[in-house]
């Protein structure tokens, strides 16, 4: 049986993290996915409440997640916990804003101060860690289809409240895993992935 596209990506990105931690081909991976495969439509599931975190694959290395963001289902702002975060747009157009907490990073109160934005299209790819800044992530106009990839996986993040300055831990779950819905605690879909 030939391999589905998605599962010869996620092959693809366990040698290429393998071969470089810091995942230096892993943009032109997503790319060419995002650019000629349509297979990530099975993963594909909306809510009414909030964008959706569907789990493709888990390693130890990293993680690979398809999101499906609604019109007005913006992320809040956030930090990606240190690791490396890639995101290709596989349909819709998705607004990213930057944010930076001047000062103290790790206080419990932060102010912030807007940066820049940005509009990524169809296969395009983009990359952000905290070294760069925290991010807010929206649908431009109408749906929108993303795919992320975290190196290593995150588990929690940091959620910035520009209002009031509030910082807060979250952690992170998933609406389904491998296409199925997920009733499990995150914890325990964590455990059932495999280490390769
Ligand atoms: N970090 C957010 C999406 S924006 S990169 C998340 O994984 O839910
Ligand atoms: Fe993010």
């Amino acid at each position: 049986m030939t391999q589905a596209p998605l599962d010869c990506l996620c092959q693809a990105l366990t040698s290429e993290f393998r071969r470089d931690p810091a995942g230096a081909g892993a943009a032109a991976l997503l790319a060419e996915y995002a650019r000629t495969q349509q297979d990530w439509r099975d993963y594909v599931r909306w809510s009414d409440e909030r964008y959706t975190r569907n789990l493709v694959h888990r390693t130890r290395e990293y993680e690979l997640l398809l999101l499906c963001w609604q019109p007005e289902q913006a992320s809040p702002i956030h930090d990606h916990a240190g690791q490396s975060c890639w995101m290709a747009v596989l349909e819709g157009d998705m607004e990213e804003v930057h944010y930076r907490a001047p000062g103290a990073p790790q206080a419990a109160e932060a102010c912030l101060d807007e940066g820049r934005s940005c509009t990524y299209g169809p296969s395009q790819v983009a990359f952000i860690d905290d070294r760069i800044a925290l991010h807010l992530i929206q649908p431009k106009s109408g749906p929108g289809v993303t795919l992320h990839l975290y190196a290593k996986p995150i588990d929690e993040c940091r959620v910035f409240e520009p209002s009031t300055g509030q910082v807060t831990g979250v952690e992170l779950g998933y609406h389904s895993v491998r296409g199925e819905a997920c009733q499990t605690a995150p914890a325990e879909v964590r455990a059932t992935f495999a280490a390769d």
